[in-house]
This record gives structure tokens, C-alpha cells and sequence, in this order.
């Protein structure tokens, strides 16, 4: 397969004024039917006559005409990846029919039937998949699409727009069509078809619009959509609140279905969602799942106008609408929560995934220079640095000079298909600030370091913070311009008071742009203490000589609450690599008192917000600790980090005890902040309770278990028990939680994810078996999520398994899903595609699977973009 390049854009050499649309569904032969109105594009220079149109190699062509001529075979050519029309005139009406087979569609791209349900996903190239067409995100057209099915199986028929005729076909058939007014490129449109049930809502917009909202899911499904529905309100107002965007049809509507590839997609009027990210409900979803649902809700439909009324030019620009509108839903769900907790958390993944994925042979930069295949670029880089990049423009902007510049980017590209470039430029055009070098970001890959030093001349009453920034060679990128990056920080004097600096205020934003800076601030009286990079401010990993002192002091003192659990994790890690240098080296595992002490002051202060105190215990992850080492230990870091939680509990199990008694147990579930920090502090608590090894703790946890009136309590009772090694204890439990849950498929994927992600010994075994159990299924991306990739990315050490069984485990999946689902395959792989962090022995193992897979012969583009770039 050869990559493409941005470089060698062009405009389309085509427009398609209108798409008309008929669908005639059946089992394994629905004809979709296209009627064209095309033009030769006047902004293209190529004047050609030759129509070249995208189609999947599936795609059985019945019959194409041009101006109700037919055509024969010799006035086309039909190629693995479309068609070519040899003469087209100036304006015409291209016609084609097509016959295709959803049920054979295990890719579930394009249009696909599963669980009954006819359903599409044309982002990012699934439209070919459908019919002919110039699929590609700078050809938007008007789309009017009829469908026609089994009025018994198939009650419920949906496209975009709005329903403007519908009736009843011969042989118990019915159809229905749906128009669109606004022009939209192909990835947009969606269909569904099925045995649907819906809840009905009603909003109205600040402009007096009345929108009917329409959520679909299964008839057993319809308890849990209250919390979607509700979730959606809330974005609609925010988006009228914060953005000034409105909605801009008559009818919204969601749909849940169980087999989907992503989270959901921002289809123009009819979201699709996969039920993991819409169905919610106190019995089966904990309160992780009622966030999620509540962001992706937010997140789809701020895309309404963050990249359907203003969308991309082409795919290497994604990230102007998934940066953008990451940005936009983390800010809603900050606003609605907590936003230091909705911080932590969103840091937290940026730090374990993200800066990995930049340090590893998939890095690129958020606009991407080239690509094999567009489905793997819908990365943590894209999405997460690509927000975190628009959240840098917001600081250095500020919030007035932000709004307006997004205004102005909405307006003047109202209905346009635009570039990253268009963003920062209606930025800068709207606050009147020069974003010249910060557009490197755009183009670098890797996570910059700052190294920051100090010193302090009391004669002179002068504190001097200097850093110095550099970014590691990613692959094509030996050599880094400097960034310019915004960091943000305060100055705490020895009672912990923050000083007033230069700007009258606490914290600064300074402007790194030079290789080297140092920053001078005077009328200080005494040495400070730096509170650097507040709130996180750039992404970036940032070197500074803190003391463990340092650390307490800041853990207790600084005013910007991002950086006080910075210094908590910062202290934990300073800790912990320090162990895993004792463990390296043979020496005996002691633990000081430091963190315990830190922690039992966090725990004793009633005034702190338990979310953050939740927060603050939980050490960090073994993928974070992994992330920040040279070499990957895996086992060393799986042993160190358990024995400081064991040391940890013992120390502080009287106030583990005191604080899981404090944080009551609610009679009514509710999944509001203050309910959902009780939870996770009480949920901590346990977790520590069990590393001590009593008894009493174990009874403690099954009775949780048992009790709970909540999901959330109730798997992370199972979570612990199984995790902390209580085999018997664990099978019981889980026998029963599946014996409760069978009927619900989201409660059986955590019930596969926690026995997969199991650290204790031989786990691979259970999970073979657990393949061939009635709820695996290898044609659902949930399951194969839950449990394969819960394996391989959440169980370290079982998957790091010296003996190489977790990466031949591996391989094995990944041969067979490359077949089945190219896109799941080739995400599954990332695991192994990090050799390079890994000692000599575990690399060798991981590149041979990795061979393994490349001799497997046949593989996707997906697949095998990921799979070279890792050998190269
Ligand atoms: N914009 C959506 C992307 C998406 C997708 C991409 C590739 C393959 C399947 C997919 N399903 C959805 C999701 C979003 O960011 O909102
Ligand atoms: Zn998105």
C-alpha cells in the first residue's frame, strides 16, 4: 500500500450539487440506487473529462448512465478502488446501481447489518463501501435518500434530515424518505434501519427553534436513555452559552447500537452511538460510564458545528474538528463537574497514551504530512494533543480574545470544508496576536521537555526561572524548531502564600520562545517555591529539582489545585523509581514514611473535595510509571508499586477505615460530583484495605458486593477482590455477577475486562477460555475491547510474560481479526508496536510476532501501515 501526502492536495475536479439516495434492504442483496448532479468543478485547474469516482472493491456495479444514457463497458473502467468514467460533460446526471451485502460487512464500515439492525459508518472512507462516489470531505452536497424495507423487521427508518414522505411498498414493505438542507461531504451521511424503540424529548433553542430530540435504542434499552437525553439538554445550552451555536434542524436523534468500531459518530441530525456510550443506568453503569456518556453525548454534537457546519478540507486536517471538539466537551464536562477533577483526569490520559504514542514509531504531528490509511490516525495525538493544542491558543488568547476568535472562524467558513491553518488564522485575525511560531505545534510530532532551574539573589531581591526546551527526533523528524509554549505558574513564599507577580495577579502565564529563557522577578524577599506548568498549561514534560519537601509543602499549599496532585504524583514517582532501582539492584524494598504522612494529612483535611482526595492516594498507574522509564521494567514496576500500596495500607489502615465509614453509602444512586467523589473515595479506600490481607477487609468487600444498590460499588468490590488475589473468593463472585448480568451486555464486558486485566498468574489461560464462552463474540468490538485489548493493555505483567505467551496470544487475534475487522485489528495492535521500550530479551519477542503477523500474508492497509512503521 503507498502512503498519500497533504502536499499533494488538489481540489475536486467535480462537485456534486445534489445526492439522491434509494436503499431497497434485504439480507445479503440491498441495492442502493445513486442519481447524481454533478459539475465540473470552475476552482479545479485540472480540466479533466475524465469522472473518477471512489468504490470499494465490493461493490457489485449493475448499471451506470450519464445523462439516462446508459454506459457499456467500454465507455468505463471498473478498478479495485472505484470507477472511471472516460468522457463526462460539462453538467450531468450520473446514475449507478449497486447491489451490496451488509451482513458479510464485519468491518462495520459502510453500511453493515448486525443484531438486526441496519446501520452505517462512513467516517472516514466507509461511503465507497456504499455506492460510487467522490468520497472525500471537500465535496459537500445536498443529500435527499429514500429507503425501502420489511415494515415488520424493520419498522424504524432513518436518515439525515428530516422525513418528508413516507408510505407502503408491495409485499409487506414500506418506505420513507429523509432530506437534508444542509450540503454535507459523504462521511456525514448515516442510516439506520431496525426494530427500534425511542424516548421523545423537546428542546428550544435561545433562538425559539423547537427541535424534537429523538433517542433510539432496543425495546429492553429504553430505561437507560433518560441520562443521554438529559446530557444532550445540557450541551445544547451550553453550546448556546459558551459558543453562541445553536442547532440548526427540526429533529435531533441518536441511535445506540451494540456493534460499532469508535465511540459514536456526529452524523448530520442522527448521531449513531455505540451503546457503551449512550445506555446508562444506576444498576448497570458506574459512574465512569454516566461520565463517558455524558462527554460523547457533548462531544457529537458540539461536532454540529465543530466539524459538520464547518468541516475538514481533506483527513490530514482531523484534527481541526476532533482537536477543536475535544476541546470543547472537556470544557462542558468541567463546567457541569469539577474542572481540577475533569483536569487530573484528562492529564492523566494525555501522559500514559498520548506523550507514548509520540515516543513511539506511530508519532505524528497533529496535521499529519502523510498517511497510509486515515483510520489509524484517529489517535490520542490527534484527539487529545490536538485539544490540548486549542487549549493552549485559549490561554494565550484568553477567554474574550478566544470567543470572538471562534466566532469569527464560524462565520467566515460557515459551510466551507477548511484547514488547521483556517483555525489559527481566524484565532489571529480575532485577537490580533501572532501565532506564527506556535504553528509548530501543528506540524512537530513529540512531547517537548522543558528543564527549568533557578536561583535567587536576595541582595538584588531577584528570582530567576529559566528554562530551556528541546523535543526528541520522532520518525522524519530528526530535528525540532523551538515551540512557542505558555507556561503557567505562581510563587509560594514559606508560609505557602502565593506572591502577587508582574501581572498584579498569582499566576503568570510566561512565553517560552526561545531555546533558552529566563524569566526575572523582582521584590522578592525571599527564595520561593515555583508552582510551574499550573493547571498543565502546555503538554509538555517539565524537568524542575523539586525536593521530596518541595513536594509536601506544594501538596498542601499551592492555590492552583491541578498542581497539588501534580506534586502528589510527582512525590509518588520520585518515590517509586527510586525503588525500582533498589529492586533492580537486589536490595531490600524499604518504604519512608513520606508519602504516608502526605497521604494521612490529604485524608485528615474533611475541607479537601473527596474526588481530589480519591485522586491523590491513587499512585500512579504502571503504564505511567512505564511511560516515564528508559527501559520498561515491567515486573519491577508491577512489584514496587504493589509493595508501597501494601505499605501504604498498613500504615494508614486506621484512616482508610475512618475515611470508607465516612463516605456513606447513598440510598438514591445519583451521578453527581459530590455522589461520584464519595464513591471513588470510598472505592480507594477498600482497594487499600485489601492489600493489608486481613480478613475483615475481604468481608468488608463482599459485602459491598452484596449490598451495593449501584454498579459502581458493585464492580469495584469484584474489581478489588479478584485483583487482590482472593482466588476463591473472586470465582465465586464472579460467577454470581454474571449469573445477574448475563442479559446485559455492557455489565458482561466489565465482567470480561476485570478477569482480564487480572495481575495474578496465569490469566492468559482463563482468558482462551473465556474466548469460547458464550459471551465472547469476535464480530463485536465491545467484546473483543474487553476482553483482548484489556489483556494485552491492562495486564502488564501477564501480557509481558517473559515466555512470550501474551505477545504470541496477541499476534494470533490480530491474524484473525485483520480479516474480520481491519480497523479493530490494527488498533490492537499498539501494544506491540512499543518494543523499542523494552529490555533486549522482551524486544526480540515482540518483533517476532510482529513478523509473524507481516508473514501472515494479506494485510489490511490498516494493519499493515502500523505493523511496517513498528519494524522500520
Ligand atoms: N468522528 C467520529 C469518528 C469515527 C470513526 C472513525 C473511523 C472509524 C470509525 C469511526 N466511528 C466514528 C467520532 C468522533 O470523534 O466523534
Ligand atoms: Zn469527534
Amino acid at each position: 500500500p503507498e502512503a498519500i501526502y497533504l502536499k499533494d492536495y488538489q481540489v475536486p475536479a467535480f462537485l456534486i450539487d445534489h445526492t439522491e439516495l434509494r436503499f431497497e434492504l434485504e439480507a445479503s442483496r440491498t441495492l442502493v440506487k445513486a442519481r447524481l448532479t454533478m459539475r465540473c468543478n470552475p476552482d479545479s485547474h485540472q480540466k479533466t473529462r475524465v469522472l473518477e469516482l471512489q468504490g470499494d472493491k465490493a461493490l457489485r456495479l449493475c448499471r451506470v448512465s450519464v445523462n439516462d444514457q446508459v454506459l457499456n463497458e467500454q465507455d468505463y473502467k471498473r478498478h479495485d478502488q472505484g470507477l472511471e468514467i472516460s468522457h463526462v460533460p460539462d453538467e450531468f446526471i450520473l446514475e449507478t446501481v449497486v447491489e451490496i451485502d451488509p451482513d458479510q460487512n464485519t468491518a462495520l464500515e459502510g453500511l453493515y447489518r448486525s443484531d438486526g439492525i441496519y446501520c452505517t459508518q462512513c467516517e472516514a472512507e466507509g461511503f465507497r463501501r456504499i455506492t460510487f462516489y467522490l468520497d472525500r470531505p471537500d465535496v459537500m452536497s445536498i443529500f435527499s435518500t429514500t429507503i425501502e424495507a420489511d415494515k415488520t423487521a424493520y419498522p424504524v427508518m432513518l436518515s439525515n434530515g428530516n422525513p418528508v414522505a413516507q408510505g407502503e411498498a408491495d409485499d409487506g414493505r414500506h418506505w420513507i424518505t429523509w432530506e437534508d438542507p444542509h450540503p454535507k461531504p459523504a462521511y456525514l451521511f448515516a442510516l439506520v434501519a431496525g426494530d427500534l424503540k425511542r424516548v421523545e424529548d423537546q428542546y428550544t433553542t435561545s433562538g425559539g427553534r423547537d427541535v424534537a430530540l429523538h433517542i433510539y435504542a432496543a425495546n429492553k434499552d429504553l430505561n437507560k436513555l433518560d441520562y443521554a437525553m438529559q446530557s444532550l439538554k445540557n450541551a445544547m445550552r451550553w453550546d448556546e452559552e459558551v459558543y453562541g451555536r445553536e442547532y440548526d434542524l427540526d429533529i435531533f436523534m441518536i441511535v445506540a447500537v451494540d456493534f460499532f468500531n469508535m465511540g459514536a459518530m456526529e452524523n448530520k441530525g442522527l448521531n449513531v452511538f455505540n451503546t457503551s456510550c449512550v445506555l446508562a443506568s444506576p444498576d448497570t453503569t458506574t459512574d465512569l460510564g454516566f461520565q463517558r456518556v455524558e462527554g460523547v453525548v457533548a462531544h457529537e454534537y458540539f461536532h454540529n458545528w465543530s466539524g459538520n457546519r464547518v468541516t475538514c478540507r481533506d483527513w490530514f486536517q482531523l484534527s481541526l474538528k476532533e482537536g477543536f471538539t475535544v476541546f470543547r466537551d472537556s470544557e462542558f464536562s468541567a463546567d457541569l463537574n469539577s474542572p481540577t477533577v475533569k483536569r487530573v483526569e484528562d492529564v492523566t490520559v494525555l501522559r500514559t497514551a498520548q506523550f507514548a504514542e509520540d515516543a513511539g514509531p506511530m508519532a505524528h504531528p497533529i496535521l499529519p504530512a502523510s498517511f497510509i490509511e486515515i483510520a489509524n490516525f484517529y489517535t490520542m495525538t490527534i484527539y487529545e494533543k490536538g485539544a490540548e493544542v486549542v487549549r493552549m491558543i485559549h490561554t494565550l488568547l484568553g477567554a474574550d480574545a478566544f470567543r470572538q476568535g471562534s466566532d469569527l472562524y464560524f462565520s467566515r467558513h460557515d459551510g466551507q470544508a477548511v484547514t488547521t491553518e483556517d483555525f489559527v488564522k481566524a484565532m489571529e485575525d480575532a485577537s490580533g496576536r501572532d501565532l506564527t511560531q506556535f504553528r509548530n505545534w501543528y506540524h512537530q510530532a513529540g512531547t517537548p521537555v522543558l528543564a527549568v532551574s533557578d536561583e535567587f539573589d536576595a541582595a538584588s531581591q531577584t528570582y530567576r526561572l529559566t528554562v530551556a526546551q528541546s523535543c526528541p527526533a520522532t520518525p522524519g523528524q530528526a530535528i525540532k524548531a523551538a515551540y512557542h509554549i505558555p507556561v503557567a505558574i505562581g510563587l509560594l513564599d514559606s508560609e505557602g502564600e502565593d506572591l502577587v507577580l508582574p501581572n498584579g495577579k498569582t499566576t503568570q502565564v510566561l512565553e517560552l520562545h526561545d531555546s533558552e529563557q529566563t524569566f526575572e522577578f523582582t521584590g522578592i524577599t525571599e527564595k520561593p517555591v515555583p508552582s510551574l506548568l499550573r493547571g498543565f498549561s502546555a503538554p509538555v514534560k517539565l524537568h524542575y529539582p523539586y525536593t521530596r519537601d518541595n513536594l509536601t509543602f506544594l501538596m498542601s499549599h499551592d492555590s492552583d489545585g491541578f498542581n497539588r496532585w501534580e506534586a502528589a504524583q510527582k512525590l509518588a514517582v520520585n518515590i517509586l523509581q527510586a525503588l525500582i532501582e533498589d529492586f533492580q539492584h537486589g536490595r531490600e524494598l524499604v518504604l519512608d514514611s513520606q508519602l504516608g504522612d502526605a497521604f494521612k494529612v490529604v485524608l485528615a483535611n474533611v475541607d479537601l473535595d473527596k474526588a481530589m482526595v480519591a485522586k491523590v492516594l491513587s499512585l500512579p498507574s504502571e503504564a505511567y510509571i512505564s511511560e516515564l522509564s528508559d527501559v520498561i521494567d515491567v515486573d519491577a514496576i508491577h512489584t514496587v508499586r504493589q509493595f508501597v500500596r501494601q505499605q501504604l495500607a498498613l500504615q494508614l489502615e486506621a484512616e482508610f477505615v475512618a475515611s470508607y465509614q465516612a463516605c456513606t453509602l447513598e440510598d438514591i444512586y445519583s451521578p453527581d460530583a459530590a455522589s461520584i467523589a464519595r464513591r471513588s473515595l470510598r472505592n480507594v479506600c477498600l482497594s487499600y484495605l485489601m492489600e493489608t490481607g486481613k480478613q475483615d477487609f475481604l468481608e468488608l468487600a463482599l459485602k459491598q458486593f452484596h449490598e451495593a444498590n449501584n454498579m459502581t460499588d458493585s464492580q469495584a468490590a469484584l474489581y478489588i477482590v479478584v485483583h487482590s488475589g482472593y482466588q476463591k473468593a473472586g470465582e465465586v463472585i464472579l460467577d454470581q455477577f454474571y449469573q445477574r448480568w448475563s442479559d446485559e451486555p455492557l455489565v458482561v464486558n466489565q465482567w470480561l475486562s476485570v478477569q482480564a486485566s487480572n495481575p495474578q498468574a496465569g490469566v492468559l489461560t482463563h482468558v482462551e477460555a473465556l474466548m469460547n464462552h458464550e459471551a465472547f463474540n469476535m464480530r463485536n468490538p465491545n467484546k473483543v475491547r474487553s476482553l483482548i485489548a484489556s489483556f494485552c493493555a491492562q495486564n502488564p505483567v501477564n501480557f509481558h510474560a517473559i515466555d512470550g505467551s501474551g505477545y504470541r496470544f496477541l499476534a494470533d487475534q490480530i491474524i484473525v481479526l485483520n480479516k474480520l475487522n481491519p480497523q479493530i485489528a490494527s488498533r490492537l495492535v499498539t501494544p506491540l508496536t512499543r518494543w523499542k521500550r523494552y529490555s533486549a530479551d522482551r524486544q526480540g519477542l515482540m518483533r517476532k510476532e510482529l513478523q509473524r503477523i507481516t508473514d501472515s500474508g494479506d494485510l489490511s492497509r490498516d494493519v499493515f501501515e502500523v505493523v511496517s512503521k513498528s519494524l522500520a
